[in-house]
């Protein structure tokens, strides 16, 4: 375990505590029990985010120990016990100054170290692979456009048929998404009945999926393994039942899936809701 991770960890806990940091999201990926800290990074965007939310809790960390001390001294040196004759002081230009100034610092730091990378993430580099990503009540339908053009249906497998295939409750499906290792994979979503959203935590995505327009993102998966995300949108009754699980393979075994895949879902038909050519 790295020095990062421990110190990752560790602020994680006490940013958790004093409620300022999200613990991980609901399974997906490899996570553990107990863990707090978000699912290791398997893309250059979320090894950003990561970055970022690091140097974030750092902030947030020192803000609410430096206002705890601020209340602890406050609370000792001025209530009436220690100071019976309060002083009459109502106004101190340097503190008004500094109280302004220093959060706008703050602020001006945070910001400028979050616009380039939302400009990365929404930079959609030229891709390798193409998936067009449909929510629907309650499933999700993934188009390979350019690959073929074959289309199928992926819905959440059951609890006993989950345990069957060695897959994680809530996370496993029938049929998950397959995308080659360390390409440029370009994701457009849409809905076809309410808005949805495609979120996996590993890869740092989380596009909504809007009924009548298309949303693109993308992702470059550098390790191979399973992740896992969810519907990120409340979408109705099924809403928790229709996780993504996404495969990251070899080029070789994602040309393979690629062939008995076409063969597979030949009998759906392709569907072209997206020119993206
Ligand atoms: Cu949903």
């Amino acid at each position: 375990m790295s020095l990062r991770r421990i110190c990752f960890s560790v602020l994680g806990s006490l940013g958790l505590l004093l409620g300022t940091a999200s613990a991980a999201s609901p399974g997906g990926g490899p996570t553990h029990n107990w863990q707090i800290a978000m699912q290791p990074a398997v893309t250059p965007v979320m090894e950003r985010l990561e970055a970022f939310h690091f140097k974030l809790l750092v902030i947030t960390v020192a803000t609410c120990v430096f206002v705890a001390i601020l209340l602890i001294y406050a609370m000792l040196r001025f209530n009436q016990r220690a100071n019976p004759i309060p002083s009459k002081t109502q106004h101190h230009t340097l503190l008004e100054v500094l109280w302004t100034l220093v959060p706008i610092l703050i602020l001006a730091y945070i910001a400028i170290y979050s616009f380039p990378l939302l400009y990365y993430e929404a930079a959609v580099p030229k891709p390798d692979v193409t998936i067009e990503v449909i929510g629907r009540q309650w499933y999700w339908t993934y188009v390979y456009t350019k690959e073929g053009g074959f289309q199928f249906d992926s819905n959440m497998l059951q609890e006993a048929a989950a345990k069957a295939r060695g897959e994680p409750r809530l996370l496993g499906v029938d049929n998950p998404v397959y995308v080659p290792v360390n390409k440029n994979v370009e994701i457009i979503t849409t809905g076809s009945d309410v808005i949805h959203s495609w979120a996996v935590p590993a890869f740092g995505v989380k596009m909504d999926a809007i009924p009548g327009r298309l949303n693109h993102t993308w992702f470059k998966a550098t390790n191979l393994g399973t992740y896992y995300g969810q519907c990120s949108e409340l979408c109705g009754a099924n809403h928790a039942f229709m996780p993504i699980e996404v495969k990251v393979v070899s080029e070789k075994d994602y040309r393979a899936w690629l062939a008995q895949a076409k063969r597979k879902y030949a009998s759906s038909g392709a569907m072209r809701l997206a020119s993206n050519e």
